[in-house]
Formats: structure tokens, sequence, C-alpha cells
């Protein structure tokens, strides 16, 4: 089933599909920056020469940035090991020249994400983190950011802790308040970081309504699409400046990457972006861009799979006596569910629980259950489980972004779905 006909997703213009004529913004080879050039200087530009007007999601993912090698007809982006170029004169190349600055794997990987973002440039890094940091250093001492008051704990670490530390100020708001998030900007506010959903509570924020917001306040938005993916959300077409990625979950989505990624439109910025990522050399190695380009060809079905498998856990866990609340986007019960079918194509593949017995309950159970693996991270083939609190957002114990002991977070993989439910049956008993 096309993502954006589930079950009232998709009712905007949102939709994956070029063919609806519906705005996804993702049509690379429309884009007005367009000319596909991969250069090793500067950022890349995405858009252009990558396929004809109208490429789907899954043709994108498979194609875009990835014709087959002009020397040799390879048929797979070829692992460019290469730390340097050689020139024909000082001052020239063919396109590449030093391997921080710019690699051909890199490069398509580079394309390819920018594609499926609807976006005109892109840009790799060594890990989310890493992406988060290059947008962060774009900031000058004395400028304010507008954080969300929910959210992964180690951008909230970053903003606050490093940055908080050399001169940038910031507010954590609840980012599904827009009078709040109105009150919180200011003349010195530069950025308002969103997240939706957000890790670990799957709160919904409307994007669309914090761009008006922040950008009514001369503020950029930058918006983390981690738990979304390009797949389900477009936050460009939705209003946000740059889009946020850790591509160690679901672009790479089989635990075995750590990568980042940062996709935009704006070519000031874009350049300014690749100036940071070069002088600052947070870039993922040629390998690891191979692996996330081998990833990204089955992103399409295996967020289909994610969605029905989260579905059916999220309708399990909600009819559970040991459940006290069950966060999904997708259930009709959640408080953000009219705007996730606003922006959303589904409901994604993370299920946050709270569960009666509090943290007792909640160790309890991550500890016995035997398909969902009690470890961090997320977004992969294999299904994970975790207790935020002393897990995944220590680092946000004693802050605004605190999280109930008693929650568990899921990432539910794709398994055989009746696996997954006897799994937790026999780990909630
Ligand atoms: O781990 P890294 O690739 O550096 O990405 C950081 C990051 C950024 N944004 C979001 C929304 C994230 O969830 C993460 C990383 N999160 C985990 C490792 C986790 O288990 O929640």
């Amino acid at each position: 089933m096309r993502p954006g006909r589930h079950r009232g997703f998709g009712a905007t213009g949102v939709t994956v599909d070029d063919t609806d004529g519906e705005g996804n913004g993702g049509d690379v080879s429309e884009n007005p920056n367009g000319g596909g050039g991969s250069g090793a200087a500067g950022a890349r530009d995405c858009g252009g020469t990558d396929g004809p007007s109208g490429w789907g999601f899954e043709t994108r993912s498979i194609h875009v940035g990835q014709e087959p090698d002009e020397a040799t007809g390879a048929l797979t982006v070829p692992i460019h090991l290469a730390t340097t170029f050689v020139q024909p004169a000082p001052g020239e190349h063919l396109g590449f020249e030093y391997s921080r600055t710019g690699n051909p794997t890199r490069a398509a990987l580079e394309r390819c994400v920018a594609g499926l973002e609807g976006a005109a440039h892109g840009l790799a890094f060594a890990s989310g983190m890493a992406a988060e940091d290059a947008v962060l250093r774009l900031l000058r001492p004395g400028d304010h950011v507008v954080l969300g008051a929910d959210g992964y704990g180690g951008t909230y670490r970053l903003i606050a802790t490093v940055y908080g530390e050399r001169g940038i100020d910031w507010t954590a708001v609840d980012m599904t308040d827009e009078q709040a998030v109105a009150a919180s900007v200011g003349p010195a506010t530069r950025q308002v970081w969103l997240e939706t959903p957000t890790n670990p509570l799957l709160t919904v924020v409307d994007i669309a309504a914090v761009a008006d917001v922040a950008h009514a306040a001369g503020a950029a938005v930058v918006a983390d699409n981690t738990f979304a993916t390009p797949y389900l959300q477009n936050p460009l077409a939705l209003g946000a400046d740059v889009v946020l990625h850790s591509a160690t979950k679901y672009l790479g989505g089989h635990s075995d990457v750590v990568g980042g990624f940062v996709a935009l439109n704006d070519g000031d910025l874009a350049e300014r972006l690749a100036f940071v990522q070069n002088a600052a050399g947070a870039v993922p190695a040629p390998f690891d861009c191979y692996l996330l380009l081998r990833g990204l060809k089955t992103l399409g079905v295996r967020m289909d799979r994610h969605c029905d498998n989260a579905e059916a856990v999220a309708a399990f866990l909600d009819g559970h006596p040991a459940v006290a609340e069950v966060l999904y986007p997708g259930l009709a019960s959640h408080p953000g569910h009219d705007v996730a079918v606003r922006q959303m194509r589904r409901g994604g593949g993370m299920v946050s629980a709270v569960l009666d017995g509090g943290e007792a309950a909640a160790v309890a159970a991550v500890r016995a259950t035997r398909v969902f693996r009690l470890a961090e991270s997320l977004g992969a083939v294999e299904s994970l489980i975790e207790q935020p609190a002393t897990m995944t957002h220590l680092s946000v114990a004693e802050s605004p972004l605190a999280v109930d002991p008693g929650l568990v977070r899921l990432s539910v993989g794709i398994e055989t779905v009746g696996d997954l439910l006897a799994d937790l049956d026999q780990a909630l008993a």
C-alpha cells in the first residue's frame, strides 16, 4: 500500500509519490538549483540530472546519485578509498582534490539523501551529533537557540553544555505550545530546533506552525527527521530550513554504521555548512557512505514493515493491563494524531509506553524480552527495547528533558509480527 493512503495519513501536500502532484518537494530533476555537480569544494548541489521528473521515492532511493560507474560500468557505487585525487595543474581538479573536502562515494550519498528529502543540497557527516555540531557552528557568542523540552538527550547536551559554555544562550520549550514558542524567541534567536516525533515521548510537533513563529522572528528552523525518515515526512516541504538525520538509525537500517546528514535548499547556508564540513572535518568514511547507500535502497520497504509492526505493537500494548499509557502517533488517542495525519504518511516504527509498575516494572520488562534486544539506538531491522531514563536519556536527568523512569521505548523491527507480540506478552506477564 502506498504510504500516503494509509489510515487517513498523508492528507496534505507531503505525498511521496510525485504523480500525486501534491508538491512533496522531492522532484529532484526539476530543482531550480539543478546541475547535479558533485564538486570537491562547496556544497554538493543535488538537483538536476538525477532522473526523470516524477520518480517515486523507491526509485530515487535506488538510483539518485548512483549512475553506473563511468570507468567500469559497475552498477553499484564504488567505495573510493583514495585520500587524494591527481590534478592536471595546480588549482585545477577533475571534481575532487582531497577526500575530506569531497569524495565520490560520499557525493553519491549526499545526492541520494538530498533527493529523498526534496532538498537542493545535502551534506554527510560522521554521526548525527557531528551533523548537529556543524549546524551549531554557524552560531556566534550571544546568539540564542530554542529547542524542544522533549527530545534526544544528546542534542540537549550539545546545545546546553558544549555550546552553552561557549556563549550560546538557549531556551527549552514545549514545541507543541505555539504561544510558548513565540514567547521564547527574541531578536537574538537564530535557530529553532525541533524533533518530530520526539525521542523518546513520540510527541508530534506541527512543523509548519513552528516555522511560522520562527520565521516571523527571523530564526531558521532545524528539524530532526530521524524518527520519521524522508519516507514518512519531509520537513523542508513543511517550512523547515534545515533537515537533520542521525543516519545511524533508519537510513542505514542495519545497526552497522554511524552517520549523520544535513539537507537544505538555501544555497548560501549550504555553502557555509560545506565550509564547516571541510574545515572541521567530521566526515564519514567512504565505506560508511557505501553502507548508507546500500541501506537507503530498502528504506521504503523497510519503513512499511516497521509501520505495520509498530501499529500492531501499539494496539497490543494499548489493551494490556500492565501498561498505563501507550505513546504512538498512529493511535487515534495520541494527542498529536491529527497533526501526524497532516504531516506524516504513517505513524512510524517507534512506540513508547509507560508501565503501571513504574521504574521496577520497566527494568523488569526490558530485561525479560528475547526478540526485542535490550540496547540503545533504534531504526534498524532488529527490534530493540530500552529504558530511556537510565540509558539514552541519562544525560538529561535533572534537566527540563528528564524522562519518567517507568517509560520503555521500543524500536519495532521488521521481524515476524507474531513473534514480537508473543515476546512482549511473556515479558510483561
Ligand atoms: O548517534 P548519532 O548518530 O550521533 O545521532 C544522534 C541523534 C540525533 N538525533 C536523534 C533524534 C537521535 O535519536 C540521535 C541518537 N539517538 C540514539 C542513539 C538513541 O538511542 O536514542
